[in-house]
């Protein structure tokens, strides 16, 4: 396959709701959908998942752009390629961005499994014909509210809900949470909120039977996270310390975490996530795919990651309604009682709607081989 031209289309897309974090509160979200196209003319679709300011890794809309345009596209164009594998083989020589490596990168996956004439799940190894999927709730203005929020998305049929907590807003809202749905798969992320002085604190959260707790502390706090995790019976779950398959590999051996979030962006792409599938498997390690306020083509790719085998806990795929008024793919995404089925269409299995794409443009570039 030879790359002809790679296009670069900045959208704004504003959330139905703000959703708030122990960091602040995201209403908007500006990111890039690439579409790389071969020399057969056949386009692979992809999402960067950056926001714009640095709150979640260090990357950013601008970062990912400048890495992609300066250093990545050039790569892309260099040669031809049988495999996208070989790609970020080269993407290799440049380090770290792995949120700008992933849009190009799952582009190109896109692109081969359409040339293939196989969806992407299979193509990479799915076995699932429809994932399970959960909701993530930010931060409210009050019990009710959140109450009200997790009734309705049960009514729905999400299958699990996510709780984002911090210090001063955790214990007393999951007592509260307990009490009205006490048998709910119920989990918190705190998006690292916490430090190892709240050892004690944290213990407490063993009361309300959570799935895991996320990300309690910073990125690079292996140890710490394992030290916690000795005194606490809940499950860590690790997210932010999460960028390759060699954190997994350290965090395991350490205790850090028992259960790994996998986000395409974070670990910058398919391929890396097909090596941590791999090694999971390997090792019983579960398995589950978060999120990032995507939009329809993000969350197509995320339902083909849900659909490998060690992927055994609900994922942070909501449908296209959860965050967007109108998604910019064909036909939207949408679950039935918390299940989301895999599309059987080649590539990602979504069309896009450039009539709706349009009108959330920001900027568009050309690059051309
Ligand atoms: O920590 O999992 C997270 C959203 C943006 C950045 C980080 C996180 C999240 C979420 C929501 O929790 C996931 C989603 O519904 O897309
Ligand atoms: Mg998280």
């Amino acid at each position: 396959m030879q790359i002809n031209e790679i296009r670069l289309h900045r959208l704004r897309m504003h959330l139905k709701q703000p959703f708030l974090t122990s960091f602040g509160t995201i209403s908007e979200k500006e990111f890039f959908i690439i579409e790389v196209i071969d020399d057969h003319g056949t386009i692979g679709y992809g999402e960067s998942v950056a926001f714009t300011t640095p709150w979640y890794t260090e990357e950013t809309v601008k970062t990912v752009e400048h890495i992609m345009e300066q250093f990545l596209i050039p790569l892309v164009f260099q040669q031809s390629f049988h495999h996208p594998m070989e790609v970020a083989k080269r993407f290799h020589t440049v380090k770290g961005n792995p949120m700008a490596k992933a849009a190009l990168e799952t582009a190109l996956w896109d692109l081969y499994a359409k040339r293939t004439k196989k969806p992407l799940w299979e193509m990479i190894g799915g076995i699932r014909s429809e994932v399970e999927v959960g909701v993530s709730i930010g931060i409210q203005p009050s019990i009710k509210t959140l109450l009200d929020k997790i009734d309705a998305y049960l009514q729905e049929g999400y299958r699990r809900v996510k709780l984002k907590v911090k210090p001063g807003h955790d214990i007393d809202v999951l007592k509260h949470v307990r009490q009205a749905f006490p048998t709910v798969p119920l989990m918190v992320d705190a998006n690292s909120a916490y430090t190892l002085n709240d050892l004690h604190h944290l213990k407490k959260f063993d009361e309300f039977q959570l799935l895991m707790i996320e990300q309690p502390f910073g990125e690079r706090e292996f140890l710490e996270h394992a030290e916690l995790q000795t005194v606490l019976d809940t499950p860590i779950c690790l997210d932010e310390s999460i960028r390759c398959l060699d954190d997994v590999k350290l965090a395991t051996k350490l205790g850090s975490g028992k259960i790994f979030n996998v986000k395409i962006g974070r670990i910058g792409g398919l391929t890396e996530a097909i090596h941590i599938h791999q090694f999971s498997k390997e090792n019983n390690i579960p398995l589950w795919c978060g999120g990032m306020f995507e939009s329809g083509i993000g969350r197509a790719l995320n339902i083909s990651l849900a659909s490998l085998e060690q992927f055994l806990l609900p994922g942070d795929i909501s449908a296209s309604n959860r965050y967007w008024d109108a998604d910019i793919i064909k036909p939207e995404i949408t679950h039935k009682k918390g299940k989301i089925a895999v599309s059987e269409r080649p590539g990602i299995g979504f069309h896009i709607s450039y009539r709706e794409m349009e009108r959330h443009l920001v900027e568009r570039k050309t690059f051309k081989n």
